[in-house]
C-alpha cells in the first residue's frame, strides 16, 4: 500500500474515532442529566380472585386486601368469582394474558386447578394461595399459602364442647359445615372429630353443609329440629351459617345458647355480640385481615425472592366462660 492510501485510511480512522467519541460524549451527557432515564422502581401488579361475598369473614377478607394494596403501593387487579370455580379459572387466565407480575387467589374448592395453574407457571407468574388451599399433583404450582389453620379451629371448637359438656353423660351433636371439597369444610370437621373421638359419650347426629350462606344454614337447622327432637349442641362452621340457624331454633321455640350450645368459627362482630348476649357460647377465631401479609409476600414474588410455604394468622377462641368477655374490643369484620 502507498504512502498516499496509508494516510487517507489513518485519516478515515482518526474521523471515526472522533466521531465515536461526540456520540460517546453525547450519550454521557444525557445520563448526567437524567433526564431520559426513569429511575422509579415499576408498581408491582398483582392480579387477585376473590372467590365471592358468601359471608361478613368475605367482605372483611376482600377490605383486608384492597386496603393493603393502597399501603403497599401495588397495583391491584381485583376480581369477584361469585362462588363459581369457572369464574375463578376465567379470572386467573386473564391475569395470565394480561402478565400481571403475580397471582393470588383464594381457591373456592380444593380441586381442579392443575391445568389453569400450569398455564401461569408456563407464563412464568408466580402464584400464591391465600385462605384456602388446593389439591394438586404438583405442589410446586403454587409458591405459598397464607391464612389460617382451619385443623386447629376445628380443635378448638371440640375443646370447647368437651369443657361445656363435661358432667353429661351423653352429648348429641348436629354440624352445619361450609362448601363441600374447601378446605375449611374438611379441616375444621376433621379437628373437630380429632378431639372428641374414642369418647363414646359424644354422638354426631348428622353433618349437613350449609355452603357457608347464612339462608343456607337456616334451612339446615329447620331440617335438623324436624328430624331430632334431642339436639344438644350445634357446630356450624361460620357465622353467617350461624345466624341463619339462631332464627330457626327461635322460630321453633327454643333458647340458643341454653337449649342447644352453640359453637361458631369467625368471630364476626353479629356472633360476638350474640356470645355476649348469651345466645352463642363459644366463638372460634378465623381472621380475615391478612391483606398486608399478601402484599408482603406480592412483593416478595415480584423481586423474585422465595417466601415461606404457609405462612399462618394468629388466632384466639371467645367462650361464654371468659372473664373480660364484655371488655371486648370492637372488631374489624
Ligand atoms: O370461615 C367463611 C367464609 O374460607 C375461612 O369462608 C373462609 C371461610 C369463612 O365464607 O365465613
Amino acid at each position: 500500500m502507498g504512502n498516499v492510501n496509508r494516510a487517507i485510511l489513518r485519516g478515515m480512522f482518526v474521523m471515526l474515532l472522533v466521531i465515536c467519541a461526540a456520540l460517546l460524549a453525547a450519550c454521557a451527557g444525557n445520563g448526567d442529566q437524567g433526564a431520559a432515564v426513569d429511575v422509579t422502581p415499576k408498581q408491582v401488579l398483582l392480579g387477585f380472585s376473590q372467590l365471592g361475598s358468601e359471608s361478613a369473614w368475605r367482605l372483611g377478607n376482600t377490605k383486608s386486601i384492597q386496603d393493603a394494596a393502597k399501603r403497599a403501593g401495588v397495583d391491584l387487579m381485583y376480581e369477584n368469582a361469585e362462588q363459581k370455580q369457572e369464574k375463578q379459572i376465567k379470572a386467573i387466565r386473564s391475569f395470565i394474558a394480561y402478565r400481571v407480575d403475580v397471582i393470588a387467589f383464594s381457591p373456592i374448592v380444593e380441586g381442579g386447578w392443575d391445568n389453569v395453574l400450569t398455564e401461569a407457571r408456563d407464563a412464568g407468574i408466580p402464584v400464591l394461595i391465600t385462605d384456602r388451599r388446593i389439591k394438586t399433583v404438583d405442589e410446586s404450582l403454587i409458591t405459598g399459602f397464607v391464612g389460617s389453620d382451619f385443623y386447629e379451629e376445628g380443635r378448638k371448637a371440640g375443646q370447647f364442647v368437651l369443657q361445656k359438656t363435661s358432667g353429661e353423660s351423653h352429648v348429641n351433636i348436629v354440624e352445619i359445615s361450609g362448601t363441600i371439597d374447601s378446605t375449611p369444610m374438611r379441616q375444621r370437621g376433621a379437628g373437630f372429630r380429632s378431639v372428641l373421638a374414642g369418647d363414646d359419650r359424644f354422638t354426631i347426629l348428622e353433618s349437613v353443609s350449609g355452603d357457608f350462606l347464612r339462608s343456607k344454614g337456616k334451612e339446615c337447622m329447620q331440617a335438623l329440629l324436624a328430624k331430632y327432637q334431642d339436639i344438644n349442641v350445634l357446630y356450624s362452621h361460620n357465622d353467617s351459617m350461624t345466624l341463619g340457624a339462631l332464627e330457626a331454633i327461635q322460630a321453633a321455640g327454643l333458647t340458643p345458647g341454653k337449649d342447644i350450645v352453640i359453637v361458631t368459627v369467625d368471630g364476626e362482630q353479629a356472633a360476638i355480640d350474640l356470645l355476649k348476649a348469651g345466645q352463642i357460647n363459644c366463638v372460634v377465631e378465623c381472621t380475615p385481615l391478612f391483606g398486608d401479609k399478601i402484599m408482603e409476600l406480592t412483593k416478595k414474588l415480584a423481586a423474585g425472592e422465595s417466601i415461606p410455604r404457609d405462612t399462618y394468622s394468629e388466632e384466639k377462641v371467645f367462650t361464654e366462660f371468659d372473664a373480660d368477655l364484655m371488655d371486648l374490643p370492637k372488631r374489624e369484620y
